[in-house]
């Protein structure tokens, strides 16, 4: 069993899977300690399981090289569960890639790390409604302490035995009808690299490697229609594709947070 670790730079990868596994990866509280992937592999109930630490990514449309071999590992070498490792006191920006990855639509948990300076920020999270609204485990970490890292690699590997996918989660309307539409033509067209749903996203946001997959199938009538599904959302809402997708996650990603998240409350006490 193969698990692949994904999450932002710096939010605790490589403390995790040290804490899990018993490696000794290299820490390090600067960005680009892992620019390459790296495994620890070790036996969990009699199997044998790789712990696959990937380069902080912010996105699945990579700018930088570590973003290319985080989505290229995802994309072709296929591990069989991702573990999404989020700096809980930064949860508004990680979630983005969360989005991205739910639409890959493998076994997935996350691990929400840096709880301890989340908790000590006067933060609250609601865990149960937001496992709900995700269809996932989401699991409190403290993995520079070895906190969590048990429950972590328990929930991966069961919802890794019981296939379970984490649940969409629909990006506007207007656009989930040409990503439904796309969908359809990507199925019949076969089997690609990527999972179709993120696929098809990635076609019509016009990212390069989605649109150099589907070059490489000489899938000509899914590129025209991922080109006019384009057009038509840009025509629609006047506004660039990029633009448009980026606005559709953070609002799903706002509704979410207004329903789990409790900032802290201003101390009146220390105030007056
Ligand atoms: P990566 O870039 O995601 O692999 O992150 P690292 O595992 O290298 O950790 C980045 C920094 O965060 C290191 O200095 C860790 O010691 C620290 N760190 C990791 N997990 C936690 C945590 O849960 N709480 C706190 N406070 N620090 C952490
Ligand atoms: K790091
Ligand atoms: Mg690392």
């Amino acid at each position: 069993m193969r698990i692949a670790f994904v999450g932002n730079p710096n939010t605790g990868k490589t403390a995790l899977i040290n804490a899990i596994a018993g490696s000794d990866l290299e820490v390090g509280n600067w960005p680009g300690v892992t620019v390459e992937k790296k495994e620890a592999t070790f036996r969990y109930e009699g199997e044998s399981v790789s712990l696959v630490d990937l380069p902080g990514a912010y996105t699945l449309s990579p700018y930088s090289l570590e973003e290319k071999i985080t989505r290229n590992v995802l994309a072709y070498e296929s591990p069989d569960g991702i573990v999404d490792v989020i700096e809980t006191t930064n949860l508004r920006r990680n979630l983005y890639l969360t989005l991205e990855l739910i639409d890959m639509q493998k076994p997935m948990v996350l691990a929400l790390n840096m709880f301890d300076d989340f908790t000590r920020h006067g933060y609250t999270l609601d865990l149960k409604r937001l496992e709900e609204i995700l269809g996932t485990y989401a699991v409190p970490t403290v993995a520079s302490a070895g906190l969590g890292a048990k429950e972590v690699i328990a929930r991966a590997v069961e919802t890794i035995r019981e296939g379970r996918r984490p649940r969409i989660q629909p990006l506007q309307e207007h656009i989930e009808k040409e990503v439904a539409f796309l969908m359809r033509k990507i199925e019949q067209a076969g089997v690609f690299p990527y999972p179709k749903r993120l696929f098809a996203i990635k076609l019509i946001e016009n990212d390069a490697f989605a649109v150099e997959l589907a070059q490489k199938a000489c899938a000509e009538e899914i590129l025209r229609f991922a080109e006019g599904a384009r057009e038509r959302l840009e025509c629609h809402m006047n506004l660039p594709i990029r633009t448009i997708i980026t606005r559709s996650r953070y609002e799903v990603i706002d509704r979410i947070l207004e329903e789990v998240l409790t900032k802290p409350v201003v101390d009146r006490a220390v105030l007056s």
